[in-house]
């Protein structure tokens, strides 16, 4: 038997008699499906046409393309030809573009027609792009339509691969901002579906299940694409942004059982619910990830759907979640538990464990763990060590067991020599009912000490006098005298990662 995923994910649902099963559905605009036995089709069409074009086996395909029903052909076309999709955000900028196009060397991209003008510069400036395969009726000068790619070609087989065959990157931005190329595993994707897809998700056959985290995004991959398909599920996609109105519109039109968010958008759509009302929904399970959960944000989702958030933590390099609350088993303001299959750590500067109650770098073992950062040694041997994969996340475990995250390794600062974790801060803020989102940065005061800055997106757009003093007090009285934010700076937005983690590095560069 070979090891190439295509096999497991796509072409054994034929096999199995799902072959007439929608895999996937479109939210919105012309609602088009598209059946496991079709989809098993034009992946092996997709993968005739690669091999027809004569693209080698571990060349790389960046695909930059939206939540559309070409994506999981695309994707499973280049893995059962062996050729290897880096799928990557749709809202990156050309130049971040430019610089992953030379970094992995692609030489195919496959492009929805939306999002050619983005890439286009860098593309037609790539020393190493021999193909752009355009998402859309129509082909600009030098690109081809991935319908006249396929053009005359019949589905191929998946090629014979080892568990260990590089199958897909997936170009992690994290908190800093510098890209770097994952690089996963055929068998990695099955081992985080047999761990958290199907022993803390639970997804069944019948499941239906919208994520609003799109593809490109490790989480998004999971959630809408392997672990519907390690199952014989459906999934829904959307091409849109998704908004708290959207989302709403969704759900109720596309009637999920499973919907997977990100706390930001947990948090809007509560507001839009607390004031709009709910439809009928049929859910039994929803997820968040990207960052951890406000505590007050689950209890009113819980509250408004009668369902809890099992809030979890996952990385780019691990795939998807290792850490996480169970179903009956959920403590909110805590990540819950190490996910069946993986075992966590908790180390202090030098390598050694901290206790109970001690915060410490998380480490996670587990087989999906990436395989390394692709043309990064020095980056790779610090992140991969041996068994174990360092987080960068700073987390407290409880008598019990649970963890609860404290920041990222180098958010945290010192106050009057004690730790400040922006995010127990952020927390506090969040628990003001003018507070809609908090961020908190070290800002140097004029002695040159480090001290927090807050920023401060307000629920809704005017405070009321004297709320800033307000909120200072607030929080010195939740987390203690010295946390509070010597400043705060009301804004719109904050800076986020597709993730939705909090970029407070661009945030240290405003204060
Ligand atoms: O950020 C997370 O928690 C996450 C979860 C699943 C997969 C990937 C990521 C980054």
């Amino acid at each position: 038997a070979t090891g190439n995923a295509a096999q497991f994910f796509v072409d054994r649902h034929v096999a199995e008699g799902r072959g007439a099963k929608p895999a996937f559905r479109e939210a919105a605009g012309q609602r088009r499906a598209i059946t496991y036995g079709e989809l098993a089709e034009q992946s092996g069409c997709v993968a005739a046409a690669l091999q027809r074009a004569g693209v080698p086996r571990e060349a790389r395909a960046l695909m930059l393309m939206l939540d559309q029903l070409e994506f999981p052909a695309v994707f499973w076309g280049c893995i059962k030809a062996g050729v290897i999709p880096v799928p990557v955000n749709t809202l990156l900028t050309g130049s971040v573009y430019d610089a992953i196009l030379k970094d992995s060397r692609a030489s195919c991209l496959f492009v929805s027609e939306s999002l050619w003008p983005e890439i286009r510069a860098a593309a037609e400036s790539s020393a190493y792009l021999d193909r752009i395969i355009v998402i859309g009726d129509t082909a600009p000068d030098g690109t081809q339509t991935l319908g006249d790619f396929m053009q005359g070609c019949g589905p191929v087989a998946a090629v014979e691969t080892s568990l260990d065959d590089t199958a897909f990157w997936l170009y992690s931005s994290g908190s800093t901002g510098q890209p770097k190329g994952v690089r996963h595993v055929h068998g990695s994707l099955k081992a985080t579906s047999d761990t958290y897809g199907r022993q803390v998700l639970g997804i069944e056959e019948a499941d239906v299940v919208y994520s609003a985290a799109k593809l490109f995004f490790a989480y998004g991959l999971g959630n809408a694409m392997t672990f519907p398909m390690s199952v014989g599920a459906t999934a829904i996609l959307f091409d849109g942004r998704p908004t708290p109105d959207r989302t709403v519109d969704i759900l109720a039109a596309e009637q999920p059982t499973i919907f997977c968010g990100v706390p930001t958008l947990y948090a809007a759509t509560v507001a839009h619910l607390e004031r709009a009302g709910r439809p009928d929904v049929p859910l039994r399970r929803c997820i968040s990830a990207g960052e951890a959960l406000p505590e007050d944000i689950g209890r009113k989702w819980r509250d408004i759907w009668g369902v809890d958030i099992l809030d979890g933590v996952g990385s780019t390099e691990m795939l998807h979640i290792f850490l996480s609350n169970a179903p009956d088993d959920v403590v909110y303001g805590t990540s819950g538990r190490a996910v069946p299959g993986y075992d966590v750590r908790l180390v202090d500067e030098r390598g050694d464990d901290v206790g109970p109650g001690q915060i410490g770098e998380l480490l996670v073992r587990g087989a999906s763990a990436a395989d390394g950062y692709w043309n990064k040694r020095t980056k790779s041997r610090a992140t991969f060590e041996g068994e174990w994969t360092r987080t960068g996340d700073k987390y407290e475990r409880t008598p019990e067991g649970r963890y609860i995250y404290c920041g990222r390794t180098d958010d945290m600062f010192k106050v009057s020599g004690i730790w400040v974790s922006p995010f127990e801060v952020e927390q506090a803020l969040v628990g003001h009912p003018a507070v809609l989102e908090a961020a908190v940065v070290a800002r140097r005061d004029r002695d040159g000490l480090e001290k927090p800055k807050a920023f401060i997106v307000l629920k809704q757009d005017q405070g009321a006098e004297g709320l800033a003093d307000e909120l200072k007090d607030f929080v010195k009285k939740k987390v203690g005298k010295w946390k509070y934010p010597r400043w705060i700076e009301f804004v719109s937005d904050l800076p986020k990662t597709a993730t939705g983690k909090i970029q407070r590095f661009k945030l240290r560069e405003e204060s």
